[in-house]
């Protein structure tokens, strides 16, 4: 078998155009079994090449240095050099009648890359070098504080942790978001929130730059933008998912809502009118986060009045002297209740379960296969506490989701969409009840009925208050890579869809001198976040199938499946399946249906919503 692509150097690409113009070159049809044995050619190269740009990333963001960026971005360098040229010479195939798997292959390896590259080494190596250096300097970004109180600023290359260099003291994400969790000060959390964000307008040239290469690889590859290509990797034209996307927030919108009005009314409580206008939006540093994405770390401001969840989980781990270890075979033990193995020595070996003292990594939470088969690993920089207890469980949804699918070919190593990938560890966590407490020794008595709204509004700050966020942030994204917003309006375009979809607002005067978006992890680092939003509503519709496999009949916020075979099994016969077939082909194999159905997440909150309903009775919904 022969393959005749084009070179890359130009010269000869021009070469071979001129002979075959003068019909000196004659090139074989292309045939369905020639293409059948280029895809298969293709799965290994990148196989391969991604094994070595995964472990060259691994190193870069464990170790953030200089060096590490370089070898990183060489890395991706190449195995985006692959994937063009690959997508170029499939071409030639596709006036041909394929076999599904063929053209399916070929068209996932368009689809591979988040930020495709132009087919040109110096556009190329300049992509790939800008999308590590924003991924470094956001792991490397600090907080430093004064201990005189003045105004907080940012270093982003002060290397090392936590470091206190006179009356300075600078602080790294993770301990940032730690106070922030507690801290009640609307002064302190200001100044938080403002030295986060103060990392990201170095960024924004570059952005900037990023935005305007990327396009270009994917106007090469055929589609019209980096988002427009995003947007194609749900087995429906593009423009379907944009409305599919609208379909759903506008079923759950209602419930957010409920939710944004009784949260308000009782910060209105807490902080006065004058903190929080009780008819407009809530200042984005008053939620218990940074990105005002996950609201349950102020559940305790928010607390309804006659009911209790009746334990504390991050006080339970803290008083069990609960260790980094500890936190990940817990997750691992739900795992193996539902039938998954082990996970492999090599996990324990080479994962980061503790943020180093002496160096910069990326402390952002990810799950990674280095080797595409078993070198399963987490980074995570775990907090003895329920958030990331729950965040524990996530990556290793992604662990476990890799390992069930790793006899598949190449192409078809990965979730049946993002958002399947995203939802698998927070199915599981979803069954971290009160029932699941004690079964760990964690509680001896199960809160009863009158529990219930505590527990819900304390999940719904977490889940519900999520879904606009999860929306905005790529609603941002397509908009800036279609070009509708320009670079001179990426930060009053961001604060627009924060308070549009969100009901939040900017706690300080914001200009185009910031560039708040890179001041979350996603954005910086080029994830694509509609995925997010789908999983949100994914888990529930999983966690339904699964308690109905379990045979299990009550409240599904109470439904556990720990220890259930036969919800393991079902599940494991989506996992097994990576992304062989369309998506609502293996949604259906776990839950039976083959739409997105929000009405597993309504169900779940039902209690909670009729009662945040009847909370609000004489307030303003909406803002
Ligand atoms: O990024 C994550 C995971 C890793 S895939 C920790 N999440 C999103 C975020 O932190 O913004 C999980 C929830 C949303
Ligand atoms: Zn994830």
């Amino acid at each position: 078998m022969s393959f005749s692509g084009y070179r890359r150097a130009p010269a000869i690409a021009m070469l071979v155009l001129f002979a075959g113009a003068m019909g000196r070159t004659q090139v074989a049809a292309p045939t369905a079994a020639e293409a059948q044995a280029f895809i298969e050619q293709a799965e290994r190269q990148l196989l391969d090449l991604g094994n070595k740009a995964s472990r060259a990333s691994w190193v870069q963001e464990n170790f953030i240095t200089d060096d590490t960026e370089g070898i990183a971005a060489d890395a991706q360098s190449e195995y985006t050099a692959a994937v063009s040229d690959l997508a170029e010479k499939a071409n030639r195939y596709k006036d041909l009648q394929l076999p599904a798997d063929t053209s399916r292959k070929i068209q996932l390896l368009r689809l591979s890359l988040s930020a495709p590259a132009p087919n040109n080494p110096a556009e190329r190596d300049e992509l790939t070098r800008i999308a590590v250096s924003m991924d470094s300097d956001y792991g490397k970004g600090k907080v430093c504080l004064p201990a005189s109180g003045e105004a907080a600023t940012s270093k982003p290359n002060l290397s090392g942790a936590t470091r206190a260099a006179g009356s300075v003291k600078c602080m790294g994400l993770t301990e940032v978001e730690q106070i922030m969790q507690t801290e009640r000060d609307p002064q302190k959390l200001l100044e938080l929130w403002k030295g986060w964000h103060a990392i990201a307008p170095p960024m924004r040239p570059r952005y900037a730059r990023f935005v305007e290469l990327s396009n270009k690889g994917a106007k090469e590859m055929g589609f019209k933008d980096v988002g427009a290509m995003w947007r194609s990797n749900y087995d429906m034209p593009p423009e379907q998912f944009s409305a599919e996307l609208e379909r759903l927030w506008i079923q759950v919108r209602p419930l957010y809502l409920q939710l944004h009005a009784y949260v308000r009314k009782r910060l209105v409580q807490k902080y006065g009118p004058a903190v929080v206008p009780p008819q407009g939006m809530i200042p984005a540093h008053l939620l218990g986060n940074m990105w005002a994405q996950d609201w349950s770390n102020i559940y305790p401001l928010v607390a309804p009045p006659a009911s209790n969840t009746g334990y504390d989980l991050t006080q339970i781990l803290q008083a069990r002297k609960t260790s980094e270890l500890d936190m990940v075979h817990y997750g691992e033990h739900f795992f193996t209740s539902l039938g998954f193995a082990p996970l492999p020595k090599t996990f324990w070996e080479r994962s980061l379960f503790r943020k180093p003292a002496d160096r910069d990594v990326v402390c952002h939470p990810s799950a990674w296969d280095v080797d595409s088969v078993e070198d399963l690993r987490v980074k995570i920089c775990i907090k003895i506490d329920a958030e990331d207890f729950t965040t524990i469980h996530h990556e290793l949804g992604h662990n476990f989701y890799q390992r069930a699918y790793n006899q598949q070919p190449g192409f078809y190593r990965d979730s049946a969409n993002d958002g399947f990938h995203e939802a698998i560890g927070d199915t599981i966590a979803l069954s971290v009840t009160p029932d699941y407490m004690k079964d760990l020794g964690f509680i001896n008595k199960v809160p009863g009925a009158d529990g219930d709204i505590a527990l819900l509004l304390k999940k719904a700050l977490e889940k519900v208050a999520f879904l606009p966020f999860g929306l905005m942030i790529d609603e941002w994204r397509w908009r800036v890579f279609s070009g509708e917003v320009a670079p001179a309006d990426y930060n009053k375009s961001w604060w627009e869809l924060r308070n549009g979809y969100q009901g939040v607002s900017a706690p300080a005067p914001r200009s185009e001198a910031d560039f708040d978006p890179a001041a979350k992890y996603h954005v910086a680092a080029n994830v694509p976040y509609a995925r997010y939003f789908l999983a949100a509503l994914y888990q529930f519709q999983f966690h339904r199938a699964l308690c109905r496999i379990a045979g299990y009949k009550g409240p599904l916020h109470r439904c556990s499946i720990y220890g259930n075979k036969a919800a393991g099994a079902r599940l494991n016969a989506m996992l097994e399946m990576g992304k062989s077939k369309p998506w609502p082909d293996e949604l259906e194999v776990l839950t039976g249906q083959r739409d997105i159905d929000p009405s597993a997440m309504l169900e779940y909150f039902a209690p909670l919503m009729k009662w945040l309903e009847e909370q609000n009775k004489g307030e303003k919904i909406g803002w």
